[in-house]
């Protein structure tokens, strides 16, 4: 029997089927502990560490953006799929896997596939809320959010991030959608989708490595206790879903627009004139910009998912001690 969830102790028991694992989510016992106390937890995913940063600076990152979380004292959870197994938070040597093997990108619809194959893959934003949520994780920290790719009224790519945010109750941090996105058509979907959208301190949205894009908001927070509050209510009188929380890269740590916009531009051309489609567009496209600015993009990258990383610790902090009471 599935047990319904979520639910802390969620895990499927397919003993009666032999030859497939019998577990098939696995919490390190660091970060069930946390989620049992109501201590502060933030999940954190692995296609940003395998398919969204180049070796060897993804490792780096990863251990960053954990130690981040455990200098504010809050439980660092990365997900990722491990031999089938979907694992809520990772040691050293999964941290090391997600960063130095080959492993899939891996959406929501990839998860139950992988779990059959026995195969590793590194969970999208999509895939690590759906996970994060079945473990009972309310706060998640990305670089940026998946969203309606340009020219998707012909292609339908859109990214599975939307909707799986519709129906998942987590908080998700990020810079924005990447200004190789359809950022106006990300925001209109949010709004079908009924997610709410938060500007950290800002009524613009923001482009992932600028500041700002040209889309305004209708609600911006000033404080992760802000966010915590807006979190109970949806809990209380909402549908069921997610919350988007739009953090802008600091000022001095943005990218200049003129540079910006010009390589952003030369990696459309070689995206379409490479003929690349469907699930590997994101990371070709990131890939040519950081070697076509020369490194540039990369570190504006590493510094918005640090700045993400940081305001989520804050909110799970906020958040433990408004479910305390
Ligand atoms: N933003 C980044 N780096 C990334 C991604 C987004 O800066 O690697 C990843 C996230 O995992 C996001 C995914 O969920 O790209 C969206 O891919 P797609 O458009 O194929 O759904
Ligand atoms: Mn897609």
């Amino acid at each position: 029997m599935i047990q319904s969830a979520p639910c802390a102790e969620w895990a499927i028991d397919w003993t009666s089927l032999s030859g497939v694992k019998s577990e098939l989510l696995k919490i390190q016992p660091e970060v069930q502990k946390a989620i049992n106390q109501g201590k502060p937890v933030v999940a954190l995913e692995s296609t940003i560490i395998s398919h969204g940063l180049p070796r060897p600076k993804n490792a780096q990152a990863a251990l960053e953006f954990e130690q981040i979380l455990r200098d504010k004292g809050v439980v660092p959870a990365t997900i990722a799929v491990i031999d089938g197994v979907a694992n809520i938070g990772l040691d050293a040597k999964g941290l090391d896997l997600i960063a130095n093997q080959d492993i899939a990108k891996a959406s929501v619809r990839d998860l139950p596939i992988l779990a059959a194959k026995e195969l590793s893959g590194a969970t999208t934003v999509a895939a690590t809320a759906h996970l994060a949520a079945l473990a009972g994780i309310r706060v998640f920290a990305t670089g940026g959010l998946g969203g309606v790719h340009r020219g998707a009224n012909e292609t339908f790519d859109e990214s599975a991030d939307l909707s799986v945010l519709a129906n998942t109750p987590i908080t998700v941090v990020s810079a924005g959608v990447k200004s190789v996105l359809d950022i106006s058509a990300t925001l209109e979907r949010l709004e079908s989708l009924s997610v709410p959208v938060l500007g950290f301190q800002t009524k613009t949205f923001p482009a992932f490595w600028l500041r700002e894009s040209e889309f305004t908001i209708d609600w911006s927070v000033d404080s992760a206790t802000e966010i915590a509050a807006v979190m109970f209510a949806q809990d209380l009188i909402g549908e069921g879903g997610g919350i988007v929380v739009a953090n802008p890269v600091p000022e001095h740590l943005g990218w200049e627009r003129i540079e910006h916009d010009l390589i952003v531009a030369k990696a459309f051309a070689a995206a379409d004139a490479a003929g690349v489609r469907g699930k590997a567009v994101t990371p070709f496209l990131l890939q040519y910009i950081v070697e076509a600015s020369g490194g540039k993009s990369l570190e504006v990258n590493l510094n918005l998912a640090k700045n993400n990383v940081s305001l989520a610790a804050d909110i799970a902090i906020a958040w433990s001690a408004i479910s305390e009471d």
